[in-house]
């Protein structure tokens, strides 16, 4: 024997003699489709954490980045395709793949009931099939959307009004006769300061974080829906894992929808703060604004039920609105 084929074959010998546990410890990729330790992204990047603390050994997580990685729009597709093996993204971002996610924003439960009571078993079942992907997490429960604006409306109109929008304002801004103009937040900040559009939609929090307070004026009350981020793991290899590394993951996402308790309190303290930044709310009382609820709720589950007849009744069954 050759010296080459001693060190051949004891090299060969010692990584096969390599303890179990740390051979089968799996790394997986991860995206968040929001900025980097911004509102919707904090949450899923301590997820991260608290599963690469509990998961020595077992399963870790490589946190690749957020829009400067990945444009949010095409964050679904990669986890479909196993480009990203997890993501932290929201439905609105993936109606392209799957019309549904649309509804999930009309979907207000908390998610200790929708686990109990069949929403989450239906909507894990529709992302394994449209898109290859398991439900592992809903973040942020009582964190409602707004209209921002920066021109001041004197009746619930948005004639003549250009407005930023996802799939998750859209139908509410058409049916106030407004232009609905679609971009990802990354774009909003400049869309604003150029005048492309005269307002925005987005949560009652996380207006600070890319310094859109600069460039707002208004805040229409009231709000309306629910955001919601999703973390969805790739399907293939989600049941690659073995029953200890979907426990880490699981207990990680039951503590990160845990968290959402937090929220009432964030959003009141974002609102505060908006009023020490000057944004006005505008207000037209108590029953334009539940005709408004109204309104926002019935446009959003007509188009919803529009794009998906079967589906999407059964969703707005789940979800009693
Ligand atoms: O406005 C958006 O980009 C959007 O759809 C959204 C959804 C959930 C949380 C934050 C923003």
């Amino acid at each position: 024997m050759g010296i080459r084929t001693v060190f051949a074959v004891t090299g060969l010998a010692l990584a096969t003699a390599m303890p179990q546990a740390s051979a089968q410890e799996v790394t997986l990729r991860a995206v968040t489709s929001f900025a980097e330790g911004t509102q919707f992204s904090r949450p899923f990047e301590r997820f991260i954490e608290k599963v690469n603390k509990d998961g020595k050994g077992i399963i870790q997580i490589n946190f690749i980045g957020g829009p400067r990685a990945m444009p949010p729009f095409e964050v679904g597709n990669a986890v479909r395709s196993g480009v990203v093996d997890i993501a932290n993204v929201t439905g609105a971002f993936y109606t392209n793949l799957m019309p549904e996610a649309d509804a999930m924003k009309l979907i207000t439960k908390p998610m200790s009931e929708q686990r109990k009571n069949g929403t989450w078993e239906y909507l894990n079942q529709l992302h394994n099939q449209k898109m290859n992907a398991y439900y592992l997490a809903r973040q942020f429960h009582n964190v409602p959307f707004h209209i921002y604006l920066n021109k001041k409306i004197d009746k619930m109109d948005f004639t003549g009004l250009k407005i930023r929008v996802t799939p998750v304002y859209r139908d509410i801004v058409q049916a106030l006769g407004g232009t609905p103009i679609t971009t990802p937040p990354g774009e909003v900040y400049t869309a604003l300061e150029r005048g492309v559009v005269d307002g925005y939609g987005w949560p009652v929090s996380g207006i600070f974080d890319l310094g859109w307070d600069k460039a707002t004026k208004f805040r229409l009350e009231p709000s309306f829906y629910g955001a919601e981020v999703n973390v969805l793991v790739n399907l293939d290899k989600w049941k690659s894992l073995t029953d200890a590394q979907r426990k880490v993951l699981t207990d990680a996402a039951a503590w990160l929808e845990a968290a959402d308790e937090e929220n009432v309190a964030i959003n009141k303290a974002e609102v505060e703060r908006q009023t020490k930044a000057g944004i006005q709310a505008i207000d037209f009382g108590p029953a334009v604004s539940e005709e408004f609820r109204k309104k926002a709720n019935d446009v959003g589950w007509q188009s919803v039920i529009a794009k998906s007849p079967e589906t999407g009744k059964k969703l707005r069954e789940l979800a009693g609105n």
